[in-house]
């Protein structure tokens, strides 16, 4: 076998992908086909989301076309120019130096000048948007919520706006609560790192940094209920950190507001009662605020959720555990350090004491 045959055969082996790389790329690729995914981006279902969307999808197809054009430019090169061995072909040969170039300015001011006008045409309608996206409603327009982001939940507080009903502020945690087909104006603010409050189906991120005061629109067609995630990475359970937006039509969004701004009635009696003594004796209320008995948390303590209206919610910890299944709260209790890294510190409590703790958190409804 002489050398040339040696080397035109390594030459054809590196041109075939390895089978374990297209194995692995069609996993990737498969892994993206899902036909109804609670948090894609591209199936908006809001009128903010959907401005995005419009934008993304000829933007998209703008840079398909570039890609086709520059890799194909790339590909025919290759195939045109690749060596073929030492052949008479005008291509340099093993061990020869290739023709060599200085410059084309036509194809140079060519290449500068078309990408900026790709870029231009872009801008235009990318420009307008990100104005329409940071529009500030006029007052009463927009439902207003101030947001809380923190190691690793977010909380919510509506302060009173009657447009909507509500006349003695709401505070709540996990679950954002919105009237469906209304403007929903946050203000969001971090407490301790950067965060990004993102519900994928009603809007895109937005990223809150501690110290600054971010705001962001929401929308929602229709009532429902919308998943969402921290989308910057934000400590061990960055992960845990997700969120959802519950979307009421005008009677079940009334019917949340009403239940939201009563207080809870004090247990007097049984196991709930002896779960609000333990509640302060087991140092629950130095972090947690329950509105009317609970007031005070103590100075150093972490952010923690209001669990005024703790049951009126379905998820809790960053919307990691279901409310509706007692044993996920139970070993909540238990062990707060199930979810990595939380800020819930609590000593060991007996199976006593959570079985009253539970009693009494029920009737934060
Ligand atoms: C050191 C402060 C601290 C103490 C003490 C504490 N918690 Fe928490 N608690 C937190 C934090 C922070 C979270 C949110 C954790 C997360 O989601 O990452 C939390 C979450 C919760 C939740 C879920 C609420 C939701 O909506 O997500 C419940 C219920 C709860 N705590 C009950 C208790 C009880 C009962 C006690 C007393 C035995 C207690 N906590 C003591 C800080 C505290
Ligand atoms: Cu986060």
């Amino acid at each position: 076998m002489s050398a040339t045959t040696v080397t035109r055969r390594r030459h054809r082996r590196r041109l075939l992908p390895r089978p374990w790389f297209l194995a692995v790329a069609s996993l990737v690729l498969l892994a993206g086909c899902a036909s109804d995914a609670p948090q894609d981006m591209l199936q908006p279902e809001g009128s903010f989301a959907r401005t995005l969307d419009n934008l993304f999808n000829p933007i998209f197809w703008v840079a398909v076309l570039v890609f086709v054009v520059v890799e194909g430019l790339i590909v025919y090169a290759i195939v045109k120019w690749r060596y073929r061995g030492d052949a008479d072909d005008g291509v340099a040969d093993a061990g020869e130096m290739p023709a060599q170039l200085h410059g084309n300015t036509r194809l140079e001011i060519g290449w500068t000048i078309l990408p900026a006008l790709v870029l231009a045409g872009v801008a235009v309608f990318t420009v307008p948007v990100v104005f329409e996206l940071n529009a500030e409603p006029a007052k009463g327009e927009a439902l207003e919520v101030d947001v809380t982001g923190a190691q690793f939940w977010w909380g919510y507080e509506y302060p009173s706006q009657p447009d909507f009903g509500i006349t003695d502020g709401i505070v709540t945690a996990n679950e954002l609560h919105i009237p469906a087909g209304q403007r929903v104006y946050l203000t969001l603010r971090s407490v301790d790192v950067i965060h990004s409050f993102w519900a994928p189906k009603l809007n895109g991120k937005r990223d809150v940094v501690p110290g600054r005061v971010h705001n962001w629109l929401l929308e929602a067609d229709e009532p429902g209920v919308y998943s969402g995630q921290c989308a910057e990475f934000c400590g061990v359970s960055h992960a845990n950190m997700r969120l959802k937006v519950v979307a009421h039509d005008a009677t079940s969004w009334d019917a949340w507001v009403e239940d939201m701004q009563e207080e809870p009635v004090e247990p007097v009696s049984g196991l709930a009662a002896e779960g609000f003594e333990l509640f302060q004796q087991r140092g629950c209320s130095g972090c947690h605020v329950v509105e009317g008995a609970y007031d005070e948390v103590a100075e150093d303590a972490p952010a923690a959720p209001d669990l005024t209206h703790l049951f009126s919610r379905d998820c809790f910890a960053g919307c990691i555990y279901d409310l509706n299944d007692r044993n996920e709260l139970e070993a909540w209790l238990r062990d707060p350090q199930r979810k990595a890294g939380s800020k819930m510190v609590v000593g060991q409590l007996t199976e006593a004491d959570i079985d009253a703790l539970y009693a009494y958190l029920e009737t934060l409804e």
